[in-house]
């Protein structure tokens, strides 16, 4: 079962977090994989044999032979759980329920900077009005949380965690928000790992997608 093909439907435009954080699972364990794009954001939707294979239809999109699952968390735990080494969640229970409460956090809450930073304006230039207070709101959080992992021993190494943050902080810093040194540090080294960068540098089609979905 192991062996067979696997595929990641993505969103087309190389835009979105969650496929990130799968894109960056499988690039961290060293698995072949084929991507296939989808053109949700063209009025296509999610294409049919999704519809077909998985009981929630969304992107990211995973099959790994005749299995089919979407939901980047339940993706990443899977990968995790298929192919232990190496690992993207730390060992420790109390570390891997911090990685996963950040995880978590990041992909439930977070709502107004989410809505008013779109991931794409990381990559595509874009129009935005200053955040909401809500969205500032959101903004401080994750600085703090990142600070305090700069400045305690909860997380010391990479973790699929650190993907997330580094992606989520550059919602914030590719649109003119100010980081601190030590949120800074942290991103430059989030965004160095070559496993983020095999995702940030993807080819992408030139011009932005046609609305923005966060
Ligand atoms: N919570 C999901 C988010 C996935 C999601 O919302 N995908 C959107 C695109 S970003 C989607 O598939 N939309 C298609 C639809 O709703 O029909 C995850 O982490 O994978």
């Amino acid at each position: 079962v192991l062996a067979h093909p696997i595929t990641l439907f993505v969103d087309g435009y190389f835009t979105s977090t969650w496929d990130a954080g799968c894109f960056v699972t499988l690039t961290e364990k060293q698995l072949e994989f084929t991507t296939a794009r989808a053109l949700l954001r063209d009025g296509q939707g999610v294409p049919a044999a999704l519809h077909q294979h998985t009981a929630i239809a969304r992107i990211p999109a995973f099959q790994h032979g005749d299995f089919w699952l979407t939901e980047s968390l339940a993706i990443i735990e899977y990968l995790e759980d298929a192919f232990p080494t190496p690992a993207v969640l730390p060992a420790e229970p109390w570390r891997r329920a911090r990685a996963r409460q950040i995880m978590i956090w990041l992909r439930s809450d977070m709502r107004a900077l989410r809505e008013e930073r779109p991931w794409q304006f990381a990559i595509y230039p874009g129009t935005y009005a200053p955040l909401s207070p809500a969205a500032e709101r959101d903004a401080r959080e994750l600085c703090d949380l990142v600070t305090r992992l700069e400045t305690t021993n909860e997380l010391p190494h990479w973790t699929i965690a650190h993907a997330d943050l580094t992606f989520a902080l550059m919602r914030i810093a590719r649109t003119g928000y100010p980081l601190a040194d030590a949120v800074q540090a942290f991103l430059v080294r989030g965004i160095a790992r070559p496993s983020v960068r095999a995702y940030l540098d993807h080819p992408r089609p030139p011009n932005p997608p046609p609305y923005a979905r966060s």
